[in-house]
């Protein structure tokens, strides 16, 4: 029996994953290899809705890379590549935006918050059509899983919505990706403010713990990061979100369910947590951070694993596109 496909994106924004990024995406990516067929992306298509310097693109593009390797994502058994090295994801979503009704895509709520944040006039048409093109993405590759957070939901949807749309106006097509998994993906918060989730666009320096990040400044983060006066280690998300999010990571990072964790600290304070804490996100982030380094000293090596994984894509992605341009009635070209 084949093992279902998944396929995911990640968008190369910023100079390291975060924490919420690692704990909520890239590890189950690593597990999903057992259990799947495994396709994981860097979406540069989609970083540039946003404005990019060309060189931080660049960068960020093999630092995301190399993080996904360096995380455990094994190259022999997942396809990893760059969004941009296979047309065909910006082929289909032209035909998809055909398919799109200009109402259902105002619709999304994550345009709305992004051009929000800009300035009406600020936001692009392709930060308009993102969600097109992550419906492309997908259905380029028959995936029947796409494993995202919970913001990602309604993407997901239009996705689905589209390709019952296409298949049956021009005959079964694409494979419907069934809904969201991950249901238990934990959600991390800012270190600083707890009612809000730790993003590279949304939080403070202060908030956010990267992957790559000096341990020094882990350290420092972490035993600033922001509690409460009651002083006791115990979870409870309404009174204590600050300290119910550091129990999480925790235990997340170290495999210890929380209740053993609020055992272990009980009357302790929270200086002696945070500082075991700190140890943990070091020594947990440690290989990773060595691995990733290493693989980007070679440049010339990561560019040909790329490679390697573009031509892998585009193995997969060109014969649904040609079915795709046969149903939709174009000529063929030659
Ligand atoms: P942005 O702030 O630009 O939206 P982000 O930091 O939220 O970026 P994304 O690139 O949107 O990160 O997310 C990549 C993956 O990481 C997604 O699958 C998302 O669900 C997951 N993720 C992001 N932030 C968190 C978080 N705080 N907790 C758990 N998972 C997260
Ligand atoms: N929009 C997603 C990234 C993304 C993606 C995809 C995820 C782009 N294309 C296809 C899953 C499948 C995000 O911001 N997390």
């Amino acid at each position: 029996m084949p093992q279902p496909r998944v396929f995911s994106g990640i968008q190369p924004t910023a100079d390291s994953f975060h924490l919420g990024n690692y704990l909520g995406a890239l590890r189950q990516w690593v597990t999903l290899q057992d259990t799947h067929d495994t396709i994981y992306c860097v979406v540069d298509l989609h970083a540039i809705t946003l404005p990019q310097q060309p060189a931080d693109l660049r960068r960020r593009t093999r630092v995301a890379a190399a993080q996904l390797f360096a995380a455990g994502i094994d190259p022999d058994r997942s396809i990893v590549f760059v969004q941009s090295h296979v047309p065909e994801h910006t082929e289909l979503t032209w035909v998809l935006s055909c398919l799109t009704g200009f109402g259902e895509a105002s619709r999304m709520t994550q345009f709305k918050d992004k051009a929000a944040k800009g300035g009406a006039d600020a936001a692009s048409v392709g930060l308009f059509t993102y969600p097109i093109l992550m419906a492309a993405d997908i259905l380029l590759y028959d995936a029947d899983q796409v494993p995202v957070g919970e913001d990602q939901r309604q993407h997901l949807e239009l996705t689905r919505d589209l390709a019952q749309r296409f298949n049956h106006r021009f005959g079964p097509t694409f494979v419907v990706p069934g809904p969201y998994i991950l249901p238990e993906v934990a959600k991390i918060t800012d270190l600083q403010d707890p009612s809000i989730k730790m993003s590279k666009s949304a939080s403070s320096p202060q908030g956010i713990i990267d992957v790559l990040e000096e341990p020094k400044s882990v350290e420092r983060k972490i035993m600033r990061a922001v509690t409460d006066t009651e002083g006791e280690v115990r979870a409870d998300e309404q009174a204590k979100p600050g300290v119910t999010n550091l129990l999480r990571i925790y235990s997340a990072l170290a495999g210890e369910p929380i209740a053993a964790l609020e055992q272990r600290y009980a009357g302790s304070g929270y200086g002696a947590f945070k500082k075991d804490l700190a140890e943990v996100v070091v020594g947990g982030f440690a290989p990773m951070r060595e691995r990733t380094e290493k693989l980007l000293a070679n440049e010339s090596e990561l560019d040909q694993l790329l490679a390697v994984g573009a031509a892998k894509a585009r193995k997969l992605a060109v014969p649904t596109m040609d079915r795709v341009r046969d149903r939709v009635g174009f000529l063929p070209a030659r």
